[in-house]
């Protein structure tokens, strides 16, 4: 069955913690995901209703399965979905689940504000190159850009650059490492994105859904409001 089925609604999600944190949120969306994706090979999940199932992709992947239709919805971070565009995509609503920003580190030996204050050209390690090019443009530093898929932290304690551009939440890999976070660029959290196509042609089954992922969003926010008083 593919998802060009009208009467189903298949979810992208990823494994991992957009998965640990949205399913908090399909429960009181009255959504309960049949399978755990820890213990399980199945990439295709069933969920309690026979017309909703959730696909699980890899992170960075999506968007790009929303944007194809091969999802109708799905949620995925906002690194990701400003890194890979959003073209296509309907984004109604911040979860606000999956929190961390989006920041420069460099090595605490490094003196980053004076490279920067002298106009001096920069290396910089990233997963993130259109956020980071976009970033250094608008500050007007010169940077020198070097795609990595994965382990930004190594790349200045091993010379390959002079500073990452990664998402931080704790702040335990950077110290860890010895890196220290010299400029934050942006809050980042996850969002709902929908198919623009899929809205239209599948509408009383998707716009309940995302009506019960608002109701959902903000019974959570309520709740941590209140205990935080
Ligand atoms: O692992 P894979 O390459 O398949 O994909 P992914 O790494 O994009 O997936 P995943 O599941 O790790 O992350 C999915 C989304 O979670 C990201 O796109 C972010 O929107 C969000 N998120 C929230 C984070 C973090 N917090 C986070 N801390 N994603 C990654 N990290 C990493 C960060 O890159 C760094 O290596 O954790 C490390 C820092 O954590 P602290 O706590 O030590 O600061
Ligand atoms: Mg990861």
């Amino acid at each position: 069955m593919s998802s060009q089925d009208r009467s189903m609604i298949t979810l992208a999600l990823s494994k991992g913690r957009i998965f640990d944190e949205t399913m908090p949120l399909l429960k009181a969306a009255g959504l309960d995901v049949l399978e755990n994706p820890e213990h399980s090979r199945k990439l295709i999940l069933p969920t309690n209703r026979n017309n909703i199932r959730v696909v699980l992709v890899r992170a960075s992947d999506v968007p790009t399965y929303v944007q194809y239709g091969g999802a109708d919805l799905g949620v995925t971070g906002l690194d990701t979905l400003i890194e890979h565009g959003s073209e296509g995509l309907y984004q109604p609503l911040d979860l606000q689940i999956a929190k961390c920003r989006m920041s420069v580190a460099a090595h605490e030996a490094f003196d980053y504000a004076s490279a920067v204050k002298q106009g001096s050209r920069l290396k910089i390690a990233t997963k993130y190159i259109n956020i980071a090019r976009e970033f250094f443009a608008r500050k007007g530093v010169h940077v020198d850009l070097v795609k990595l898929y994965g382990s930004m932290e190594l790349a200045p304690l091993t010379g390959l650059a002079d500073a990452i551009v990664d998402l931080v939440s704790t702040g335990n890999t950077l110290k860890a490492n010895h890196l220290i976070e010299v400029e934050q660029i942006m809050p980042i959290s996850s969002r709902l994105v929908i198919n623009q196509a899929a809205l239209k042609l599948k509408q009383p089954l998707i716009r309940e859904l995302l009506d019960a992922f608002v109701v959902a969003v903000n019974e959570r926010n309520s709740a941590l409001n209140e205990s935080a008083r």
